[in-house]
């Protein structure tokens, strides 16, 4: 089991009234954990600016497949990008629009310019990368 060190944060008052009612909002169980998630929010946001850590995220896309050649463009795209795509899921959200869900890894500047690449596509309607983290550091 892993130290757990105590320690006192001062804060302004008002700060921390603020603080507190995001934590309600958030239904945090506590100002620690909260903390905590912050703390933890804030490291892995490094870790995506970091040149040489290891990153992982998903890149959620929204299209519809009946534009041209889109289909095969996106599936050109991904097997040139193998070495960063992990997995993908495809579901089909009504007759026209697909939602497809990219698992990546990789370093953050790679990834973040294939999502860039990827989501800016003709016919992509949305896109959107989330970043976290492989977990070691955390
Ligand atoms: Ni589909």
């Amino acid at each position: 089991m892993e130290n757990i060190i105590r320690f006192a944060v001062s804060l302004p008052e008002k700060l921390l009234e603020s603080f507190d009612k995001l934590i309600a909002e958030k239904n945090s169980p506590s100002r620690s954990e909260a903390i905590r998630d912050l703390i933890r929010a804030h490291l892995v946001e490094q870790e995506w600016t970091e040149e040489n850590k290891e990153v992982v995220g998903t890149i959620t896309i929204v299209y519809d497949h009946d534009t041209r050649e889109l289909l095969d463009k996106l599936m050109d795209f991904q097997h040139h990008h193998n070495d960063i795509i992990v997995s993908s899921t495809h579901i089909h959200l009504d007759n026209h629009n697909c939602l497809e869900v990219i698992i990546v890894k990789g370093k953050g500047k790679d990834i973040k310019d294939m999502a860039d690449k990827l989501i800016s596509i003709r016919g992509v309607k949305h896109g959107k990368l989330t970043t976290t983290s492989t977990g070691k550091k955390l």
